[in-house]
């Protein structure tokens, strides 16, 4: 998979794709990602890619022209005709593992990432496919926002984990939580781990893993389960255990 970034700090990204998954991924051609600074496009002496919000408000916006520029180039380098274009924004449609599942399968993207205040909502209009947020807060800019959805949809991309199972059997990959899970020594600080996990005995460890992820979610993130569907034997466990543990 291409992906091009388009941003006025390239240097914020690059810090982010060296190491781990997204890094090896990179190292194995399994992932290209090249960076677009927006500053190289300023349309002014001065450099400037900012300007004063009309009808006043306070800080600056990025311009449209300079954006547009710079999207341009990573439009001409794209490898595809019609890479989906994405700008990060608290805007945005919410990033959630289906949709980071849909953004694995394209050949090619390119992230926007903008600064100061925002960006003219013109450019957003010419340029931008999808508005995407990677959650119900503010930052100071898009940059790490584009690094998470990296991350998340580079894991995705086959051939990216040692274990290429581990992805899609990730708890959310049928949109539950993680259940709890151990590590050696057996005992830790008089914590003994579930004596399941050491039995050897695999369906009866992944009925039980299943069972903690329900339980977790059910606990935690009750909106998740909002449109799952429960067989017999799902729905008497939760009820069993729901009001005995904490
Ligand atoms: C994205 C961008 C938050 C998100 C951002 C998010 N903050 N929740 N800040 O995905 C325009 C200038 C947006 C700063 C940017």
């Amino acid at each position: 998979m291409w992906i091009g970034v388009v941003t006025p700090m390239p240097q914020l990204v690059t810090a982010g794709l060296v190491e781990g998954v997204v890094g090896r991924a990179t190292e194995a051609d399994l992932l290209d990602v090249e960076l677009f600074n927006v500053r190289d496009h300023a349309t002014d002496r001065y450099g400037s890619i900012d300007d004063r919000p009309f009808g006043g408000a306070p800080g600056m916006l990025m311009m449209a022209e300079p954006l547009a520029m710079c999207t341009d180039e990573a439009l001409r380098k794209s490898p595809v005709a019609n890479p989906v274009t994405v700008y990060l924004s608290p805007q945005g449609e919410k990033l959630t593992q289906g949709l980071v599942g849909e953004l694995a399968e394209v050949e090619a993207m390119i992230l926007i990432s903008g600064r100061y205040e925002g960006v003219d909502e013109r450019y957003i209009q010419e340029y931008v496919d999808r508005e995407i947020s990677v959650g119900d807060y503010v930052l100071s800019g898009g940059e790490l926002p584009a690094l998470i959805l990296i991350d998340a949809v580079g894991r995705l991309i086959e051939g990216t984990l040692g274990n290429e199972k581990s992805a899609k059997d990730d708890s959310f990959g049928d949109n539950l939580l993680e259940g709890p899970q151990f590590t050696r020594p057996r005992e830790w600080r008089g914590k003994t781990v579930p004596s399941v996990l050491t039995s050897g005995d695999h369906a009866e460890i992944a009925g039980w893993r299943h069972e903690q992820a329900l339980l977790r979610t059910w606990q935690r993130r009750p909106d998740l389960l909002t449109d799952r569907r429960f067989n017999s034997a799902e729905r008497a466990w939760l009820e069993r255990h729901v009001n005995k543990t904490r």
